[in-house]
Order: C-alpha cells, then sequence, then structure tokens
C-alpha cells in the first residue's frame, strides 16, 4: 500500500508538473534561414506546433551563429543541421551544453560544386565529374570579364566561409578558376536557370535533398573527404564535402517550457522527397514560404497528424526513406548512374550466353517483351503514378522509364513521378534474354485543375446541441454588417445572430444574459453604454464567465501599436476618437473581476475588408507592432480570426465569415478529436486553422486562426 502511495504521488506529481510547464505561454522560436526547404520546414513545424495550440514566433538568424542563440535559449530548434556547413558550430555549440541533439532526420545530404546533369549528358566537359576534369575546360565556365578563367558560383559567404577558394588553391585550379560568392540562393537558380536556357556550362554550389534533386545535379567528384582534411580542422582543404547527416537540435530551455511539443519534435523527420518538395514549391511553383508550408501539410496530414498524437495510423519517416529512394529520388544523381550501368552490363553477359549456345536453344526467347500502356495520359498532380502492363515469354522482365529500373510484378509496373509541366515519358521492356522494345512513349498531362473537387459546405445546425444550463455564463454578441463609413463586413450581423444560438444551447446561457448588438445597434453610444451599463450589472465578481463575439471591422492605429474595433459609425480616419480600443475593453471587463473571459474575434486589423475593400479613405498602409499576447490577463481566451497582419475572410458557400463558420461547427462538437464530450480550447483552434487555413487557401490568401490562453482548458462539455 505505502509502496502503491508513493507511486500514486510521483503520477501526481509529475502530472502536474508536466501541466504547469506544458501550459506555457511563451513563445516558441523558429528560425529562418537564407535557403527555401529551411524556411518552409520552420512554418511546417510552426504549423504542427500551432495545431497543438502553441504560439509560435519566426525570427531571422545566420544559420552559424544560431546554435549559440540556441544554447542560450533566445531560439527554441533547429531543424536542419547540415553535416558539412554547420556540424562544427553545433558541436562547438553542444560542447559549452543548453542545446540537446534531437537527432536525425532519414533524408541524408550532400552540399558541394556540381553541374546540372544535363552538363555531363552534353559531354560539355569530358571527363565529368572527376574534378581532374576541371583542369581542361575552364572555358566551359568562362564567362565575360572572367579573362578565360572558369566561374565557380558558390553560395552566399555565411555559408562556408572561404572553404571553397581554399580548396580550388589546395588542388591548383585557382590559376584557371574563379570563385564567385552568390548574394542569395536565389541567384543561385537565377543562373542555373539562365544556364540551361543559353545551354551554357555552369559550375556551382548546390546540395541535395533540394527542389534539383528532381530534374538531376551531378555533384563533381572532389577527392575524398576525410576528417581533418579541412583548413579549419587543420588539413589543406584538398578534399570535397562528405555525405553528412542531417540532425535537429534544440534548447534545453524549449524542452523544459514546452515538454509536449518537444516530443512532437523528436518525432518530426523530413525524407529527400519531403524537403525536396518544400523546396519546388518555392523555387519552381513560385509559392510563398507559407503558402508552400500549407501545401505540405495538407499533403502530407497523415504524417503529422501521426506526430502528434491525434491518429494512430503509424508513419515512419526511416522506411518511407527508403522507399522513396527505391523509386525516384536518390540523394545523388551519381549513385543512381552506377547501378544503371551494372544492369545494363549484366543483361549483356546473358545476350552472350544466349549466343554461344544458340544451336541448342531453337526455344529460347528471340522476340523483345510487349507494353501495354496508354500512350496520352492525363493526370491531376505534379506527383504522380501510371500504371502500365508487359507481357513477355520470358519470366524476368525489367522495365526502364526514363532510363531508371523500374520492378515488374506480376507483369504490371507502376511508374511514379514527380514533374510541373506536362512531359513525354520513354518506357522500355527487356526481358531476362536482353531483349529490348522499342521505346513505348507516353504523353503526360499534367491538370491541376481538374483536382478542386469542389465541396459542399454543411449548414450550421445549433438545433443538435442541448447542453446543460449555466447561470453564471453571461454574452455579449455583436455583428456589424452593414457600416457608415466603410465598407461592409459581408455576413457579419448573420454570424452573431447564428453564435446567439451557440451561445443559448451549447454554452447553456439563458436568454436573459445574452446582450445582442446587430448593425445599426451596435453604433458607438451602443457599445459604450452596453460596457459601462450592461456588464457591471451582470457580471458577478468572480463568479461570471464571460463570453464575447465580435464580428465586424477591427483596424491598427498608423503606429501600428494599438488594436480597435469599429463601431457601426466609426470613421476609420479618427480611430481614437471614435473606435473602441482592445486595450480599453480589456480594462473595462478587468475592472469586473469575471471569473474567466473567453473573446472570440472574427475581425482582422489590416484594414481590409472580407471582400478585400480597402477600410481607408487615405489608403495608408497598416502595419501591426501590436502583440496579441501582450497584457493579456491568465483568464482570458482570446481566439482571433487572423494572423495580425492577415485578412479575415469571407466564405460565400456558406455566408458566413469563415472564422465564425468554423467556429460554430467545432463547437457543434467536430473539434472534439479526442471524443471525450469536451472542447478544450486547444482541440478548438485546430480544428478551426486546419479548415480556416484550407478554405481560405482555395481562396488564394492566408488566414491563421489563433489562440490566447490555455489551450488545455475546457471550453465546453457537451451532451
Ligand atoms: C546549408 N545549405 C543547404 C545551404 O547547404
Amino acid at each position: 500500500m505505502k509502496r502503491l502511495l508513493a507511486y500514486l504521488f510521483i503520477v501526481l506529481c509529475l502530472g502536474l508538473t508536466f501541466n504547469v510547464n506544458a501550459n506555457s505561454n511563451k513563445p516558441i522560436i523558429i528560425p529562418t534561414h537564407n535557403w527555401s526547404s529551411q524556411i518552409v520546414g520552420a512554418y511546417v513545424i510552426g504549423g504542427i506546433f500551432e495545431s497543438i495550440g502553441k504560439n509560435v514566433k519566426y525570427k531571422n538568424h545566420d544559420s552559424q551563429a544560431v546554435y549559440e542563440r540556441i544554447r542560450k535559449g533566445d531560439v527554441s530548434i533547429s531543424h536542419e543541421v547540415w553535416e558539412s556547413a554547420f556540424g562544427r558550430s553545433f558541436n562547438q555549440a553542444l560542447s559549452k551544453g543548453g542545446i540537446i541533439d534531437v537527432g536525425l532526420h532519414p533524408a541524408s545530404t550532400m552540399e558541394d560544386i556540381g553541374v546540372p546533369t544535363w552538363v555531363i549528358e552534353k559531354n560539355l566537359c569530358p571527363g565529368l565529374p572527376n574534378w581532374e576534369a576541371l583542369k581542361n575546360c575552364a572555358d566551359v565556365f568562362a564567362r565575360p570579364g572572367s579573362n578565360g578563367k572558369g566561374i565557380i558560383l558558390e553560395g552566399p559567404q555565411s555559408w562556408h566561409g572561404d572553404l571553397i577558394p581554399q580548396r580550388i588553391k589546395a588542388l591548383g585550379l585557382d590559376s584557371k578558376y574563379k570563385v564567385k560568392f552568390a548574394s542569395s540562393a536565389d541567384q543561385l537558380w537565377k543562373e542555373l536557370y539562365d544556364a540551361k536556357r543559353k545551354g551554357k556550362g555552369i559550375l556551382m554550389f548546390n546540395w541535395s535533398p533540394n527542389f534539383t534533386d528532381a530534374e538531376g545535379f551531378t555533384m563533381i567528384k572532389w577527392p575524398k573527404y576525410y576528417a581533418g582534411c579541412r583548413p579549419d580542422d587543420g588539413g589543406s582543404g584538398a578534399c570535397g564535402s562528405p555525405v553528412g547527416y542531417l540532425k535537429k537540435a534544440a534548447s534545453s530551455k524549449f524542452a523544459n517550457q514546452h515538454p509536449d511539443a518537444f516530443e512532437i519534435f523528436e518525432k518530426i523527420s523530413f525524407t529527400t522527397k519531403d524537403m525536396g518538395k518544400m523546396a519546388y514549391y518555392v523555387d519552381v511553383e513560385k509559392m510563398t514560404h507559407e503558402d508552400a508550408a500549407k501545401k505540405w501539410l495538407r499533403k502530407n496530414k497523415y504524417k503529422w497528424e501521426y506526430w502528434i498524437g491525434r491518429t494512430n495510423i503509424s508513419y515512419n519517416a526511416f522506411d518511407q526513406q527508403k522507399i522513396e529512394q527505391d523509386s525516384f529520388y536518390e540523394t545523388t544523381t551519381k549513385i543512381v548512374k552506377k547501378e544503371k550501368k551494372k544492369e545494363k552490363k549484366k543483361i549483356v553477359k546473358k545476350i552472350d550466353t544466349q549466343e554461344e549456345f544458340k544451336p541448342k536453344t531453337e526455344n529460347l526467347d528471340q522476340n523483345p517483351p510487349v507494353i501495354n500502356i496508354a500512350s496520352a495520359i492525363t493526370v491531376n498532380d505534379t506527383d504522380y503514378e501510371i500504371e502500365g502492363f508487359v507481357k513477355d515469354e520470358s519470366e524476368k522482365i525489367y522495365i526502364e522509364a526514363e532510363g531508371r529500373p523500374i520492378k515488374v510484378k506480376n507483369g504490371k509496373f507502376i511508374i511514379r513521378r514527380f514533374s510541373p509541366i506536362d512531359e513525354e515519358i520513354s518506357i522500355v521492356a527487356i526481358d531476362q534474354w536482353g531483349n529490348r522494345s522499342k521505346p513505348k512513349l507516353v504523353k503526360i498531362s499534367i491538370n491541376l485543375k481538374d483536382k478542386e473537387i469542389v465541396e459542399k459546405l454543411e449548414p450550421l445546425n445549433p438545433t443538435i446541441l442541448n447542453n446543460k444550463i449555466s447561470e453564471d455564463t453571461v454574452a455579449l454578441i455583436v455583428g456589424i454588417e452593414k457600416y457608415k463609413k466603410s465598407p461592409d463586413a459581408t455576413f457579419a450581423n448573420l454570424d452573431a445572430k447564428y453564435f446567439a444560438e451557440y451561445a443559448k444551447k451549447g454554452f447553456g446561457i439563458k436568454q436573459k444574459n445574452i446582450k445582442q448588438l446587430l448593425d445599426t445597434d451596435a453604433s458607438f453610444i451602443d457599445i459604450i453604454s452596453t460596457l459601462e451599463k450592461w456588464l457591471p450589472a451582470k457580471v458577478k465578481s468572480n463568479k461570471t464567465n464571460l463570453i464575447i463575439f465580435f464580428a465586424g471591422h477591427g483596424l491598427a492605429s498608423s503606429d501600428g501599436k494599438e488594436l480597435y474595433l469599429l463601431h457601426q459609425d466609426s470613421d476609420p480616419d479618427l480611430l481614437d476618437r471614435t473606435a473602441l480600443s482592445r486595450t480599453e475593453l480589456f480594462k473595462e471587463i478587468i475592472a469586473l473581476n469575471p471569473k474567466s473571459v473567453t473573446i472570440f474575434f472574427d475581425t482582422c486589423y489590416s484594414g481590409v475588408s472580407r471582400d478585400e475593400e480597402t477600410l481607408l479613405a487615405s489608403a495608408r498602409p497598416v502595419r501591426i507592432v501590436a502583440d496579441e499576447q501582450d497584457g493579456i490577463p491568465d483568464n482570458f481566451t482570446i481566439f482571433s480570426a487572423s494572423k495580425l497582419d492577415q485578412i479575415s475572410s469571407g466564405l460565400k458557400e456558406a455566408k458566413h465569415g469563415i472564422f465564425s463558420y468554423y467556429l460554430m461547427k467545432g463547437l457543434e462538437g467536430y473539434a472534439d478529436f479526442n471524443e471525450d464530450k469536451k472542447i478544450t480550447n486547444g482541440e478548438l483552434l485546430a480544428y478551426m486553422d486546419e479548415n480556416v487555413s484550407q478554405k481560405a487557401a482555395e481562396q488564394g490568401r492566408e488566414q491563421n486562426p489563433s489562440l490566447a490562453g490555455d489551450p488545455d482548458k475546457v471550453l465546453m462539455s457537451y451532451r
């Protein structure tokens, strides 16, 4: 018994500590650097943390100095520790403490100088990829003004300092080549693109995983790396880069403050293809980093939902890496080439055998296999699979698609590819006797539009709720669609009318405890008198739970420091005299000392309406420096429709604001992920974020609801 008690005590303590820590409202700081996969990955991980109700902030940091910042706790994590570029800085920080090695991604890395594979295929510099070949083709890589010297385009100097100039010198290439540092990763891609367009050779720094994996990029075979060969480690520098690890790191402070997020971060792991895609969305498809992250999150939900424990269907990134490596993506193009050659040789040998023994083998298969696949296929994703069949007298058949070996099983083969544009692929079948079919050409049309399946939205249905009456809950509900001096906030009054039903049936509030102000009933005077007279009469100190819903316009002050809610008759050019500041609203409420306060703001402060009309006659740019979390008391929970600088949109199909619609759908029970008949703040936020961001993305913009408050607090219990 004693034992059991002791055990219980420990569990309770642990439980308690865990809760206290896990509830930390401190923002998680994710660093961004200057290459695409890293930035997109930052938003992907930030999005995952936000889905469990975390407050995430992004800050740009130098990619070497960041490890010291993590060690000191100013930055929470690093999700791309590239061995070759940053291994040294990372290890130095590790040796001083405060930073945790959170383990490997399945992707391994290569960072070095190389050429796009077409340079080799066109034989522009015979002997490549061996480095010695470079001695004889400086002219291939020369440019106007380089005095006949070949140009080696290196990444920004902040990545590797003088590593490449030192290597060129140590190898005696400096009389023929000059290193030019790019100002940004974008410059690398621009020059790569220009070179391809002109068919002119380019020698440049690149890395894998990257978007270029899909097209083919071959690293130069420099003298092999060994520990100690670099100048920083005391060597001459006459060596290439190692195939390296890709690791994750975290600050110990983050691990203590957010044990739940840390546990998830341990699970998050990216394959070569995951990262190639993240970069591809930005560098080829030209999406913003944030949109690219959303796309990745949308397409890979099954991965991160497993990482956060929302689904039991397991996903193992290390297994996935193996599968992807077998099919299309390879860490380096070189490896693919070697294997291909080997396979061909084997087959050639078999032909020899067949020919040698010809007299005895009349029954031998002399016919090439027959491929059966449509000659034109339309697919609806850049990431696609096509299926075909192959017949032959022999049992063993090989397929090559665009020169890459594909497995055949029971006469069936599947080709998985990744192409952002229409393409034609060539398929050849070879039987075990080396009989090759003629190439079969298949035209692939990528039609992304067919993919958008128009989804019908379910109408809101508050009548399914029938929760317990709560004597101590009071609601103030405001909805303003028709503004006197601003464009409409479309559907805002409807949002408020509906919310009143959820207040009654969901939060169990009695009609007499609900104040509803719609359109012209929400003028300056109406709202002020409600705050000054009605609210004090209703709120009992330390007893009342207050719920506020506001759908309408918000706007930031011209210095960006204050946020205002617009009354029906507010003048957006005279905010401080005619609108309600959030500071003032909070002050009025705090003075009444309610037990808890929950606020839903379906509004934004960016100066743009739900229909993208501007609120300001003067068209001043709206910049926002206010921090949503600042000065908010512990007993407050605030849900906002969008990040401060985003537009909060309307949803025409449903005749509601996007935020309001999913808020209310969530309250119907859809947000109860663990089905315990309780919706926590975190659950509601996760549900809204998932749906709101997706709907907004369909309209070509970004909108992420946010939460200030305790994600574990139960918002509504229902029966
Ligand atoms: C670290 N980097 C991916 C730019 O080589």
